[in-house]
């Protein structure tokens, strides 16, 4: 195994044996407002802080970029670490059982090795760039439909953009008219490793965060998905635009995008 996924696997371990912990004593987690509809607890931030410390303590040199700490400078500017502590924050406060931590490392622009952990499920997701995806050590590998009809697709709706209720709604009506069933879950990370395992046949959402998206990426792309922007294109990391899934799942549904999404929505 690749040293540094290790590493990765040993940081997301503690924090989400962290998070676990904490719904053991309610009144340990104190939930406050960061923006609009977006919510923060302070056991994303010590989550968070567990896990830079732990890469810290092997990689001294490396940079950070996380949700809840924003960025840490390092002198290795090559080797950079996408964190999310708690992906589906909003469903952790409610005690809604589905959300992971996210930890991914960029080298070179490239995203190179990435974890998922579930700790309500005790499921490890990784991949190492060029070796496939694993779900708890055992390979998967993404669904391969021949069209849209028989799909289940996961999305995510604009939360925090409101404004564009309307075109979204008129995509998702188009996406649920042809496909089997659709699946909002509030865990962008998870929808992406659900692709890799092959529990979804594609996904879609926009106006995502990198630290949402970093490390499901890998891990569909390993698994033999494909993932894209709204306009077909790589640039989902800074757009936050993403359609992954079979070519098969993501040219429909890009062609979908294509038809209903407003121009808001593509930047
Ligand atoms: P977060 O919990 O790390 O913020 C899915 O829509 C994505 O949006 C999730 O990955 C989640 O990441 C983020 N999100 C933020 N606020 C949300 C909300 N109110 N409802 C659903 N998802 C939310
Ligand atoms: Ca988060």
């Amino acid at each position: 195994m690749h040293p540094m996924l290790n590493i990765a696997i040993r940081a997301a371990r503690k924090a989400g044996n962290h998070i676990a912990k904490s719904l053991e004593k309610a009144d340990s987690v104190q939930v406050s407002t960061k923006g609009f509809n977006d919510l923060v607890t302070n056991i994303d931030k010590e989550a968070e802080a567990m896990i830079i410390e732990s890469i810290k303590s092997s990689y001294p040199e490396h940079c950070f970029a996380g949700e809840e700490l924003g960025v840490i400078e390092g002198r290795d500017k090559e080797c950079q670490w996408i964190i999310d502590p708690l992906d589906g924050t909003a469903n952790f406060v409610r005690g809604l059982p589905h959300y992971a931590v996210s930890i991914a490392l960029k080298m070179r622009g490239r995203i190179e090795v990435a974890c998922v952990y579930d700790p309500m499920r005790n499921e490890l997701f990784t991949a190492t760039r060029g070796q496939g995806a694993q779900l708890n050590n055992q390979r998967i590998r993404a669904s391969q439909p021949r069209d849209l009809t028989g799909c289940l697709i996961g999305t995510g709706f604009p939360f925090r953009a409101k404004q564009h209720t309307e075109s979204y709604m008129n995509l998702l009506t188009s996406v649920f008219t042809d496909s089997a069933d659709v699946r909002r879950s509030g865990s962008a990370a998870l929808d992406l490793c659900y692709v890799a395992a092959g529990r979804l046949d594609g996904f879609f959402e926009f106006g995502l965060k990198p630290w949402d998206i970093a490390a499901g990426d890998l891990i569909a792309r390993e698994a033999g998905a494909i993932t894209t922007d709204f306009t077909g294109n790589t640039n989902y990391l800074a757009s936050g635009n993403v359609v992954c899934g079979n070519p098969r799942v993501v040219k429909p549904l890009l062609a979908k995008i294509r038809e209903h999404a407003n121009e808001g929505m593509m930047k």
